[in-house]
């Protein structure tokens, strides 16, 4: 198997400081998270931003600040911006991180339900418009999935050439409206991308960790980190982003996966190779 690949989701766009108070908001708040995690063992930080005040933002000049300051911090882990945002936001708010030319971003590959009574909206002109702008500034797109129906139109876009393989996927598991944090599903999704693909795993809320285990056993890579989980363990809150890393790199060390460095990381996931 290769290295295992950590992301780290640092912050996200919903969760509040009202559920932990260690959610970060603020550059300094994000640069921080971001370096606890990177110390742990992350190679990659997805990355939203938020206004002072915890309130979700795509605006690029919050984006390159924190940016800055993360790569001050951790020199050489990969940055990954979020286009997802947050729900109701315009595609053209959203794409607005792309214009700072990262190695990667994320690409929401279909509309669900998103945790109660929003609907985060990806229409199929929605991502194959995302999809074109990062393959003309050779983004990477990570491949967002919250369902099986969402990888099948990964491969229609791949086919008409809005994306190139190798594709990466993300499959986000046990959100309510998407796909449900089981083995059976987990196995499901992963017999279902082609075999030149790699994955990652985010397990949701009380899943992270059993997805997670679950995840790197069977060759994947696993996201932890604040936007999907708030808890270290039953009941605990967690203290950073990085109390969460480490106890991924306890895990694998356990069943004798070695971790990947950015670089490596970079090589796994090909990125930098031309996108045309
Ligand atoms: N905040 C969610 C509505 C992504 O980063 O691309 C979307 C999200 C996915 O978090
Ligand atoms: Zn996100």
């Amino acid at each position: 198997m290769d290295k295992l690949i950590i992301t780290a989701a640092i912050c996200g766009a919903e969760v509040k400081k009202n559920q932990n108070e260690n959610i970060p908001y603020s550059v300094e708040e994000i640069a921080h998270e971001a370096e606890s995690a990177y110390n742990a063992g992350a190679s990659i930080i997805h990355l939203h931003v938020r206004k002072e005040d915890g309130t979700p933002t795509q605006d690029l000049n919050v984006f390159k600040t924190c940016i800055d300051a993360i790569k001050e911090k951790c020199g050489d882990v990969i940055i990954q911006p979020s286009t997802g945002g947050a729900v109701g936001m315009s595609d053209d708010e959203r794409l607005n991180p792309i214009k700072l030319l990262p190695e990667m971003a994320s690409l929401d590959c279909g509309t669900l339900n998103f945790g109660g009574s929003d609907i985060f909206v990806n229409t199929e002109d929605t991502i194959i418009y995302f999809a074109d702008k990062m393959k003309q500034l050779n983004i990477k797109p990570e491949i967002e999935v919250f369902d099986k129906g969402m990888i099948d139109t990964a491969f229609r876009i791949c086919r008409e050439g809005h994306i190139k393989a190798p594709l990466q996927f993300n499959f986000v598991m046990g959100i309510r409206g998407g796909i449900s944090a089981t083995l059976r599903d987990l196995a499901f999704m992963k017999d279902s991308i082609p075999h030149d693909s790699t994955y990652t795993v985010t397990g949701v809320g009380r899943h992270q960790f059993t997805m997670a285990a679950m995840a790197m056993s069977s060759g994947g890579n696993v996201r932890v980190g604040f936007e999907d989980n708030i808890y270290i363990e039953k009941g605990v809150l967690a203290k950073s982003n990085g109390e969460m890393v480490e106890k991924v790199v306890r895990m694998a060390k356990e069943i004798g996966r070695d971790i990947a460095s950015p670089n490596e990381a970079r090589e796994i996931l090909q990125l930098g190779r031309s996108n045309k």
